[in-house]
């Protein structure tokens, strides 16, 4: 091991003396990086090329909007419509948000909150990132080739009959499937097995809790969509009858099918968020996360309650109504462990020293938002409600809710939380609160609009509607605007803070676990020193030291391994 028997503080000196070698440094050329085997340059390349996809995904919405802005045709002919929202439903949850947090955050913090040098199966991490590249080419292809107008959801039969790109867009779906299966795989054998000294189950973070949830459903759902979206080729291809009744096969099975994985796949979304809410909650309240354990637990419940619950999707495709009737209670079972993070997020905060500081409004209006989608779910699981807002925008501002309200704002709060760690430089706080703001304006004024439109019966998927909505239609445009400024403002103060950014120190918001005990940005190696791992939510254990602005352990030794610890 490393001869230096140096404190988290003496790393950053030993990183300065090594002339500034850290994990960007290390190594020259583009090749270097598109072969790196380093968990964190994968991760810095997922989060390129995801928020690539999100830019992408937000062009499409952006001419959805603008097509919604009058009624009648404004810009486009109803076809390109129907493919517009079907390319913005597929980048945004087959290449941004299914990935997200997990490859590009899961990636670079987890082996660091380890204090591991990389995850168990780095080149397997690689071949997810290899694979998700060779998944994003195909879905580009099919968007060149002439687009799939189907809806994100593929269904039968008029996605065997359609004419559009559909068995390239499926294709790429499939093998985007496989690297979202590796990173589970990879995440789970690395909880397993490289947890340092001192971490029990019980002593591990909850982001870390969150990704191990995530990656059981990664690893039993998605194959289940694979198997899926091959079939459909196949009765594309070869004219077999699975799903399509003039062939003999069973439209509603493909449904079955479908939401079997996709109904899990909103929890591949979600539970990374709350894992990160659960770090950003603690350290900004300055208090230990209240009720761990219920916290730990509830990922896990959430992740197998997520299997029963896919019928809720097909209340209105004739099933039987006992049917309905169990699935109906089974989905109102996962509110449980949902609440029940959301009241221990509540208690952390109680009496808290809050910092409002951009990470911790993304957590606030995640709290704010997510509680709104999870709210008006209940009501699409109710069995009377849900046969009137079926295929409503009140669907659609649902699922907003949850997916942009809650894992992108999320995401975002770790994003500015891990920024300073991720590249070593601080950004404008300024400037970020401004563009928080103007997120959370814009995204309420998108799709709060959308529930009332969808409570009047204003059916999705529509190019055109009756003139009663127009007002409400308009009022979601311009909200999409004020969130596309939004986010061209953070696209500028991060940009900026890469180049001119003050650098960050070590650990500049307090956070007690292990990512932050080594430098910003860390040195290739991860740690100088081998680690132990205490109770990651002791904030206690550190102190403010206004000389380099950040925080020092109070007793350094606490978190080497092979030190007497005195704290
Ligand atoms: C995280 C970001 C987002 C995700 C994951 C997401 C996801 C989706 C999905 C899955 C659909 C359904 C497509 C379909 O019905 O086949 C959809 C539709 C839609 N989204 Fe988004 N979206 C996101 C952001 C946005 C933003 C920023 C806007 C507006 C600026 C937006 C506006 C719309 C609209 C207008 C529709 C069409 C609804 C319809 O006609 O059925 N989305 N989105
Ligand atoms: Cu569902």
């Amino acid at each position: 091991m490393a001869e230096e028997k140096s404190a988290p503080g003496g790393d950053a000196a030993v990183a300065q003396s090594a002339g500034d070698d850290n994990y960007l440094t290390h190594g020259k050329g583009i090749l270097s990086w598109l072969f790196t085997l380093d968990h964190k340059r994968i991760g810095v390349m997922y989060l390129v090329a995801i928020l690539s996809s999100f830019f992408l995904g937000g062009v499409f919405a952006m001419l959805i909007r603008a097509e919604l802005f009058t009624p009648g045709q404004t810009i486009m002919t109803a076809d390109t419509y129907n493919k517009m929202f079907t390319l913005h439903g597929a980048v945004m949850i087959f290449l941004f948000i299914i990935p997200g947090i997990p490859a590009t955050l899961g990636n670079f913090v987890l082996p660091l909150m380890l204090g591991a040098k990389d995850v168990a199966l780095p080149r397997l991490n690689l071949a997810s990132f290899w694979l998700w590249l060779i998944g994003a080419t195909f879905a580009v292809v099919s968007i060149i080739v002439g687009a799939v107008d189907t809806g994100w959801t593929f269904y039968t039969p008029y996605s065997t009959t359609t004419g559009t790109a559909v068995i390239s867009m499926t294709l790429g779906a499939f093998i985007l499937g496989f690297s979202s299966i590796f990173t589970g795989l990879n995440f789970i054998v690395t909880i397993h097995k490289m947890r340092p000294e001192g971490m029990t189950w019980f002593k591990m973070p909850l982001f870390l809790w969150g990704l191990y949830s995530t990656a059981i459903i990664q690893v039993l759902a998605t194959p289940v969509l694979g198997i899926t979206l091959l079939l459909l080729v196949a009765e594309r291809t070869l004219g077999v009858g699975i799903f399509d009744p003039a062939l003999g096969g069973d439209p509603v099975l493909y449904q079955h099918f479908f939401w079997f994985y996709s109904h899990p796949a909103v929890y591949i979304m979600i539970v990374p968020a709350m894992g990160i809410m659960s770090e950003l909650i603690s350290v900004f309240s300055g208090k230990h996360i209240f009720g761990y354990r219920f916290i730990a637990y509830s990922s896990i419940a959430i992740a197998l309650l997520s299997f029963l619950v896919w019928g809720h999707h097909m209340f209105t495709s004739g099933q039987s109504s006992l049917t309905n009737m169990i699935f109906s209670a089974l989905t109102f079972s996962v509110a449980i462990p949902s609440a029940v993070k959301v009241f221990n997020w509540l208690a952390t905060m109680y009496k808290g020293s809050i910092w409002l500081a951009a990470p911790m409004l993304y957590a606030l209006s995640f709290l704010f938002l997510f509680a709104i989608g999870g709210l008006t779910g209940l009501f699409l699981g109710a069995l009377a409600t849900d046969i009137h807002l079926h295929d409503t925008y009140f669907v659609v501002a649902h699922f907003h809710y949850v997916m942009f309200g809650g894992t992108v704002i999320a995401f975002l709060g770790g994003i500015h939380y891990w920024w300073p760690k991720l590249f070593g430089r601080m950004y404008s706080e300024r400037w970020a609160q401004l563009s928080a703001f103007l997120i959370f304006v814009g995204f309420n004024l998108t799709f709060f609009t959308q529930f009332v439109m969808g409570s009047h019966g204003m059916p999705r998927r529509y190019y055109d509607y009756l003139d009663e909505f127009t007002a409400y239609h308009q009022a979601s445009t311009v909200g999409s605007g004020i969130l596309a400024v939004g986010f061209l403002i953070m696209a500028g103060y991060l940009l900026h803070s890469l180049a001119r950014g003050e650098k960050a120190p070590a650990n500049p918001w307090g956070g007690a676990t292990l990512e932050w005990e080594t430098t910003s940005p860390p040195p290739y190696y991860n740690f100088a020193h081998e680690m132990r791992a205490g109770d990651p939510y002791d904030l206690e254990a550190l102190e403010w030291d206004p000389s380099i602005k950040g925080y020092v352990r109070k007793d350094p030794s606490s978190v080497l391994l092979g030190e007497e610890g005195t704290g």
